[in-house]
């Protein structure tokens, strides 16, 4: 596996030369973030990246992400367009080195949480989805302002978005992804460049909006609009792991197995018992996953893909991005060294 760890760029407080200070690390996954989603990269901004990670002795190698525009999941006359200018993204990364390159399909919103910084009896604090505070909550009648979503949008461009993917519904947004994922992997494939889906985060519907990324079956379906080693899965343990019908392992060996995991998200959550989640430190004790088992699926299967800690709680006093300072990440890699070091030797005896 290769050890990865992700970094904002000149907005990250983290600089490079402490993430080159954790051992094992390998690759830089970053991205240009100040591009909006259907438009092209400039090829200068990914090549300062590559050099910036190259003078500290890390590879930006992992993409993250590169993000599909509204327009593409909806399918709308701006699709071809924008599908073009994801395609000329694919070519100019692969041109800089790039080998794996992220994505998500979730519509509207990425991740979902209701608290950024929930505290912990130990006064670490880390994300939450607590199911009480989105019950009842209706996107056409309430102000939305939960943490973390994009604040790009007003609530009135929300409710469109909202009412569009209603009309579209889960089979609709099914034939968009099928649309995409046939144009993109092709170029993929002659790049040499891995396309690691981003499963929904949390795995099932948020205020209406469809999301399909959830599940075993739709992996499956997913993995067979093309079935190529490039159209691979970012399987996310916390994302999958944060309901109780997906067992984390057992998916995790199968995917490996097949070759269809291009890089691994690797966190804990708990499961609390009316379905809310609370984020927690990677050690599986301290969550619903079993990181051993996730781990050892993985090395006995032979998987030679990218590997970070997601994320962290914030502890020690640090500030910084929700779920991206230093300290709780770094100590999530040193137990992911842990782990695979003892799996590995484990198989060769
Ligand atoms: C959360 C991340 C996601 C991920 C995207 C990939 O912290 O894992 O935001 O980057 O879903 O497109």
């Amino acid at each position: 596996m290769k050890l990865s760890f992700r970094w904002f760029g000149k907005e990250d407080p983290i600089p490079l030369s402490y993430i080159a200070q954790i051992p094992g690390m390998h690759s830089v996954v970053s991205a240009v973030y100040d591009v909006p989603p259907g438009q092209v990269w400039p090829e200068e901004s990914i090549r300062k990246l590559t050099e910036e990670c190259k003078a500290k002795g890390l590879v930006f190698d992992v993409v993250e992400s590169i993000p599909v525009s509204e327009d593409i999941k909806l399918g709308t006359d701006r699709r071809d367009r924008h599908i073009e200018a994801y395609c000329e993204n694919i070519r100019r990364c692969a041109r800089y080195g790039i080998k794996c390159i992220v994505y998500n399909v979730m519509p509207v919103f990425d991740w979902t949480r209701t608290q950024l910084d929930k505290e912990a009896p130990d006064g670490s604090t880390s994300l939450v989805m607590y199911a009480h505070q989105l019950r009842g909550l209706n996107p056409f009648t309430d102000n939305i302002q939960l943490p973390g979503w994009d604040t790009s949008y007003t609530q009135s461009e929300v409710r469109s978005l909202i009412r569009a993917y209603e009309k579209l519904g889960e089979e609709g947004l099914w034939n968009n992804i099928e649309v995409f994922v046939k144009a993109i992997i092709p170029v993929a494939e002659e790049c040499g460049v891995i396309m690691a889906l981003h499963p929904d985060d949390p795995p099932y519907p948020i205020l209406g909006l469809p999301r399909v990324i959830t599940c075993e079956k739709n992996l499956d379906r997913y993995l067979s609009i093309v079935d190529s080693p490039a159209n691979s899965l970012c399987f996310c343990t916390g994302s999958l792991g944060s309901a109780a019908f997906n067992d984390v392992p057992s998916l995790v060996r199968k995917y490996a197995a097949l070759n269809r995991i291009g890089f691994m998200h690797i966190r804990n959550v708990k499961i609390l018992d009316d379905g809310s989640f609370e984020e927690r430190a990677h050690l599986s004790s301290c969550g619903s996953l079993d990181m051993y088992e996730i781990v050892k699926a993985l090395v006995e299967e032979g998987f030679d893909g990218y590997v970070r800690p997601d994320h962290g709680r914030m502890i020690w006093g640090e500030t910084g991005k929700p779920g991206y300072g230093l300290f709780d990440r770094a100590l999530g890699a040193a137990y992911l060294n842990g782990l695979f070091e003892a799996c590995t030797k484990e198989i060769k005896k």
